[in-house]
């Protein structure tokens, strides 16, 4: 029996190899690595932090609490730092919930210690001069686990027929800067035209009540920091770089095709012209840059973390992801230079799965959610 492992496990070096060889970040059409079974090390466990109904995202205040979206009730909620859920939401803002909309997104602002301030990302039901739903960014003033004085900073206006691909998550970058991600509100043209909103990456300065354009940003006076995305969901910043100004990013393909991709400022991710199922695609964008993986059939990967912690340190600067339709965990992991695959391995959560966010938290530990609640990964 051991031989036999031993016999695998020379077959997988092997394969890992030819695929570090073969499989390149400019490739257009790189293959799949193999998922390989499931691991989580024997002394690590899976414990729920908190029942919550459809948590989107997660962040934490300087003080080690953490703050949670729920889609469908439209409340940001707490968990105190000694583990107990608030049992009145901080905020509740009134969402529209038709197809993938709702309150998605949240971000604690890099001077919440001073400013109270955290950001939400959600689609607004009619009203407020608005006759069909409008997704936004507030941002909202928190003081001992109650919000105050919204602000909108910004409406990105839908139709009537916008239901899918909404995108929603909301992150301050290394940077300071606040990035957003929007799905191209299933108008597949959107994702390549540099003067609407959806279908990209944005890049923004909060300047007061306002989000700008930053000076640095790769197009000069526009916000869009990467384009040619279908839906992204969720993405983190590679802390494991110098400059920080890569990031990873999962996307939903069609019927074919879902990818995790390294975001590049100024990158042109191909939707929808790099995907056609069933076919190969002849004409590729000018800056196009191919996915670092992808998978057939889908899966649709939603939350995204670069993993920072010390719980699991053997996983330090691997890529995790979540898969909606399949409830599986993934552990992207890279070569030193932070550009090439080296694999990808299917997470142990020990029956549970993580269908929508996953994030590095302040104790260390791998936080993941799905539909019914927030869990977390940690030593025995
Ligand atoms: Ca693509
Ligand atoms: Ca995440």
């Amino acid at each position: 029996m051991k031989r036999r492992v031993f016999v695998l496990a020379g077959l997988i070096l092997l394969l890992s190899l030819v695929m570090v060889l073969s499989t390149n970040a400019q490739d257009p059409t790189p293959s799949p690595t193999p998922t390989l079974d499931p691991d989580l090390p024997a002394n690590y466990r899976v414990e729920q932090v908190a029942q919550a109904s459809w948590p989107i995202a997660l962040d934490w205040t300087p003080d080690g609490r953490l703050f949670f979206t729920e889609r469908f009730t439209g409340y940001l909620r707490v968990i105190n730092t000694d583990g107990s859920l608030q049992t009145n939401p901080v905020w509740q803002f009134p969402v529209s919930t038709d197809g993938e909309r709702g309150l998605l997104g949240v971000a604690v602002s890099p001077d919440y210690a001073t400013t109270g301030y955290i950001y939400v990302y959600y689609t607004r039901v009619p009203g407020g001069g608005y006759t069909i739903p409008v997704n936004r960014i507030v941002r909202i003033t928190e003081s001992g686990g109650a919000g105050a004085d919204p602000i909108v900073m910004i409406d990105i206006p839908l139709t009537t027929n916008n239901l899918w691909h909404q995108g929603g998550n909301i992150h301050f970058g290394p940077d300071g800067m606040l990035y957003l991600t929007i799905g191209e509100y299933y108008e597949s043209l959107w994702a390549q035209n540099l003067n609407v909103i959806p279908g990209k990456i944005h890049r923004f300065q909060v300047v007061g009540d306002a989000l700008v354009a930053p000076a640095d940003n790769p197009i000069s006076g526009n916000t869009i920091f990467a384009y040619g995305l279908r839906n992204t969901f969720d993405f983190d910043f590679d802390y494991y770089t110098k400059t920080h100004t890569q990031l990873f990013a999962t996307d939903n393909g069609p019927d074919c095709k879902d990818e995790l991709n390294v975001i590049l400022p100024g990158g042109n991710y191909g939707w929808p012209m790099d995907t056609v199922c069933g076919g190969t695609a002849t004409q590729l964008p000018a800056g196009y840059v191919a996915p670092l993986w992808q998978i057939t059939p889908t899966e649709a990967p939603t939350g995204v973390a670069v993993y920072t912690g010390s719980q699991i340190p053997q996983w330090q600067g691997q890529v995790l992801f979540c898969m909606w339709k399949t409830g599986r965990m993934r552990r992207a992991i890279l070569d030193t230079n932070r550009s090439f695959l080296v694999g990808v391995r299917d997470i142990d959560l020990r029956g549970n799965t993580c269908n929508i966010e996953v994030e590095t938290g302040p104790d260390g530990a791998i936080y993941f959610t799905n539909q019914d609640g927030i869990y977390r990964i940690v030593g025995q």
